[in-house]
């Protein structure tokens, strides 16, 4: 697993190493017996949080990307135009920079510093939810740390993971990335108002992220001038109307 972070994920930092020898087959199964041990323990802490959140009727989002994609930007627009109870738990190394711009919008937010650490992982969110108490029916949107590796490895009990890719990351990044693109639902395509400025082929990395996953739904967007915001909006109130139809259900 990697050594640097601690995050479960194959050791980049040792595939250069691999046709030698100073790593032997014991150090190999304990690699992964440890990336196996973190990865079950975040699993059973991420049933617990979707247990949660399916008797309380909220209905989670896990938004992954690279650093910059526009996630924030996405949210305090998303929170501005959504109109349903939401609340935010915010994912970053460092600085509550990200919190206190989604604290403008007035709703609950709650920040988690992860420090080394590269992604969130289900215990944390479970003490933020916790810390948060975010209102019941509601919608709860959790942005993890800039990153399109590690977190793809991490369920935090959400009902959807939602990768979002700008226009000037390049259409490339579902084959590069493939595991995220194949753990989420949905890939935003963002930043679409800068598509005359750079080279970016919207059909092939639809493409693209369909051969990696073929049930992805795509959306385009511009966080900042709004534009596609209305179809995100009725993604998030149908599956959210339905996720809480069930609960109730479920709830007698
Ligand atoms: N042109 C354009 N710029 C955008 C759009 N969305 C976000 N940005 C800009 O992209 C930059 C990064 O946006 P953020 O919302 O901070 O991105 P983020 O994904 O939250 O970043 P991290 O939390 O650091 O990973 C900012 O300068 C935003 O103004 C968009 O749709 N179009
Ligand atoms: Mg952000």
């Amino acid at each position: 697993m990697c050594t640097y972070c601690g995050c479960g994920q194959p050791d980049a930092h040792l595939h250069h190493h691999s046709h030698d020898h100073e790593h032997g087959a014991d150090e190999g199964s304990r690699h992964i017996k440890i990336e196996m041990d973190i990865l079950s323990r975040n699993n059973a802490f991420a049933r617990a949080n979707r247990d949660y959140f399916a008797q309380q009727g909220i209905f989670a989002l896990n938004l992954v990307s690279s650093p910059g994609s526009g996630k924030t930007t996405l949210l305090v627009r998303t929170i501005e135009t959504l109109r349903l109870s939401a609340a935010v738990i915010e994912g970053d190394q460092q600085t509550s920079l990200d919190a206190e711009r989604i604290r403008q919008t007035g709703v609950p937010v709650q920040q988690i510093n992860t420090g080394k650490g590269c992604h969130l992982d289900a215990h944390m969110v479970g003490h933020a939810v916790e810390a948060l108490a975010p209102a019941a029916p509601g919608v709860l949107f959790i942005e993890n740390v800039g990153n399109l590796v590690c977190p793809a490895a991490f369920d935090l009990g959400e009902a959807h993971k939602v990768v979002i890719l700008s226009v000037t990351e390049g259409e490339d990044k579902p084959l590069k990335y493939a595991d995220m693109f194949h753990a989420a639902d949905l890939m935003i395509i963002n930043k679409i108002d800068l598509l005359p400025h750079v080279d970016f082929n919207v059909g092939r990395c639809i493409e693209y992220a369909r051969r990696i996953n073929p049930d992805i739904e795509v959306l385009q967007l511009s966080a900042t001038t709004g534009d596609g915001i209305e179809a995100w909006m009725e993604w998030i109130r149908t599956r959210a109307a339905a996720f809480v139809e069930t609960a109730q259900k479920a709830a007698g």
